[in-house]
């Protein structure tokens, strides 16, 4: 089912449900080569949500700021490819909320154990905005919060469980957005974590 969370981000629940396995043994061959790691952010906190990347770009923050680079620096390497598993999802997602031809040549791979959060913030570091984020929950469920285009505002609050898919274009590419802190539990596919994937046109 497609269900609008606000005007250009559609919710797919479940539409990654038959794949929830194959997309989490994908992605522990892909921390096999980058590691987990928990960033700095440019005002010198460490993020509690541990991340890496593959596909021609990755997400990094540090001392330097935000930004989008072909390295891994803590492998010295390119971030591993992106698996066509992951490819196609993104592009059926994105068709499936009225994107077409999307090609992410990034994915941002979070981790959150119990009390892992990320605060409210823009996802601004792409080029092109006109292209959506596609983002993939695996694991224990999480309470998404987003609002408008400025930081102060009302909250709406929802909750994605695993493989719930999530498409944010539109008016909604730059909402300000957050996840709060992971409750504790246990999910039977990923144990005491949460993943999310989150699948972009950065270059
Ligand atoms: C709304 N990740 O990596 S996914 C991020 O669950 C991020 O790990 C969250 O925010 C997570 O930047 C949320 C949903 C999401 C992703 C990107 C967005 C929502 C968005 C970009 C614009 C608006
Ligand atoms: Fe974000």
């Amino acid at each position: 089912s497609r269900q609008a969370l606000a005007e250009g981000a559609w919710v797919l629940q479940a539409f990654a449900q038959d794949r929830q396995q194959a997309l989490l043994d994908e992605i522990e061959a892909l921390l096999a080569q980058a590691p987990l790691r928990h960033l700095l952010t440019p005002s010198g906190h460490t993020m509690s949500v541990a991340m890496s990347n593959c596909g021609a770009l990755g997400w990094v923050s540090d001392a330097r700021g935000y930004r989008y680079d072909a390295l891994d620096q803590l492998t010295g390497k390119p971030w591993p490819p992106m698996p066509a598993l992951f490819e196609r999802l993104a592009l059926e997602a994105a068709t499936a909320a009225g994107f077409e031809g999307f090609r992410p040549d990034a994915c941002l791979i979070n981790h959150y154990v119990p009390g892992a959060k990320l605060s409210l913030h823009q996802d601004r570091d792409e080029r092109d905005r006109r292209q959506p984020i596609v983002s993939v929950s695996l694991g224990l469920p999480a309470v998404f919060q987003f609002g408008g285009l400025t930081r102060s505002g009302p909250l709406q609050r929802t909750r994605l469980e695993s493989g719930d898919v999530v498409v944010w274009g539109g008016p909604s590419r730059l909402a300000y957005h957050g996840v709060a802190a992971l409750a504790e539990g246990e999910h039977g596919l990923t144990g005491r974590c949460r993943y999310n994937l989150t699948f972009r046109r950065a270059g």
